[in-house]
């Protein structure tokens, strides 16, 4: 604790450090909660994966210039509350910098948004508000001048991922594959479709835009009377195909069971939540969308279960070195939940795909 307490103070915060405890469910970083005595600000303190993240300064390089642009965006529309509907990133208090290497690993620290909560689960009301926000997020980044890097690259590249899934299976160096065979079946039926939006852009029929591709529901802060007040964990914002956005906010918030729930017969997929998500982000994106990115996209609904399945049954081959897990074979739980979530789905693609198309005629 002393430790973390002497790395949040290399930052440019205010007030007297009183409280350091951890903060959040995320699977990747150490998030932690620093709250200071008395009425100054509390903040966020984060450990990044650079096992992970490679390119740590060219990571926090590409959140630097997003939040700068929606910081200006909100200014230019009159927001009253712009530090509760943005990330702020602290200086140090040596440099300009905002991330502070300490010799092994980095580090930094954001403002924590006051009365502002995260949520494991969505109801009609805030999918529709999720929509407009995620599609609001594509919108206000479309015209951002800094080119973003890849923070990972080919983080959602499908035939990536499946070359990985094979490369693992090659190895196996854990001796996990015979145990899952019938599940590289499902994967393996499935994974031309899944490839077509890598096929379209090699053609130029699909467009990269600014996403932020790390869309579940609790990655975005709400206000304590259920209003969004912004998108969080930037750290995967990139050039991607807008399915990122759409598909993988379908993927945990439209889902009725949690992404690694045992009992398979929990798992289905609320078309009540699809319905209100899907309408509020066309409300927002539907001026920028192209007809190929509006074929598609009822598709991508599937492609984000197919793809977290293919990267948790690769980390499970591998032996579990990506994903934080809590209990020995929770990453196969988390592949076998994933793949159910894609059955339910495929049951509904016909009312998926006309659901989408009674969308179109109002925004083209
Ligand atoms: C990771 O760290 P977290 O939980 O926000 C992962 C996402 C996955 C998600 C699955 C950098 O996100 O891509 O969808 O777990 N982030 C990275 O829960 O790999
Ligand atoms: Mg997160």
């Amino acid at each position: 604790m002393k430790d973390l307490k002497d790395i949040t103070k290399r930052f440019s915060i205010l007030g007297e450090v009183d409280s350091i405890s951890p903060l959040g469910d995320g699977l990747i970083n150490d998030t932690y909660l620093v709250r200071t005595a008395g009425a100054t600000p509390d903040y966020v303190l984060q450990r990044i994966n650079h096992n992970v993240f490679k390119d740590v300064e060219g990571m926090q390089r590409n959140i630097e210039a997003v939040t700068a642009h929606i910081r200006k965006k909100l200014a230019v529309s009159g927001e009253a509350d712009i530090d509760r509907k943005v990330l702020q990133f602290i200086p140090l208090k040596d440099s300009e910098s905002t991330l502070y290497f300490d010799g092994d690993r980095y580090w930094r620290v954001s403002l924590f948004i006051p009365n502002s909560r995260t949520l494991q689960e969505v109801t009609k009301a805030t999918a529709l508000q999720a929509g407009k926000a995620f599609g609001h997020f594509q919108q206000m980044l479309a015209d951002i001048k800094t080119e973003l890097t890849e923070s990972i690259p080919d983080f959602h590249n499908m035939e990536f991922r499946l070359r990985q899934l094979v490369e693992s299976i090659a190895a196996d160096p854990a001796g996990r594959l015979s145990e899952v065979r019938d599940l590289l079946q499902v994967i393996d039926t499935r994974r031309h479709l899944m490839c077509t939006p890598e096929r379209m852009h090699r053609e130029g029929r699909l467009p990269k835009r600014i996403c932020h591709c790390d869309t579940k529901v609790n990655n975005i802060l709400f206000d304590k009377n259920g209003d969004i007040l912004c998108v969080i964990d930037l750290d995967t914002v990139m050039p991607s195909f807008i399915f990122s956005d759409f598909g993988d906010f379908l993927r945990s918030g439209a889902c009725t069971a949690p992404e690694d729930e045992q009992d398979l017969s929990k798992i289905n997929f609320d078309m009540d939540i699809f319905r209100a998500f899907a309408e509020g982000y066309i409300s927002e994106a539907g001026i920028f969308l192209t007809p190929e990115e509006l074929e598609w996209l009822p598709d991508s609904v599937m492609l984000f279960p197919y793809m977290q399945a293919v990267r948790f049954l690769t980390d499970y081959i591998n032996g579990d070195i990506y994903y934080k897990i809590s209990y020995p074979g929770h990453n196969l739980v988390r592949t076998k939940a994933q793949l159910q979530l894609l059955r339910k789905i495929e049951e509904k693609m016909p009312e998926i795909r006309t659901f989408i198309s009674t969308l179109r005629p109002h925004f083209l």
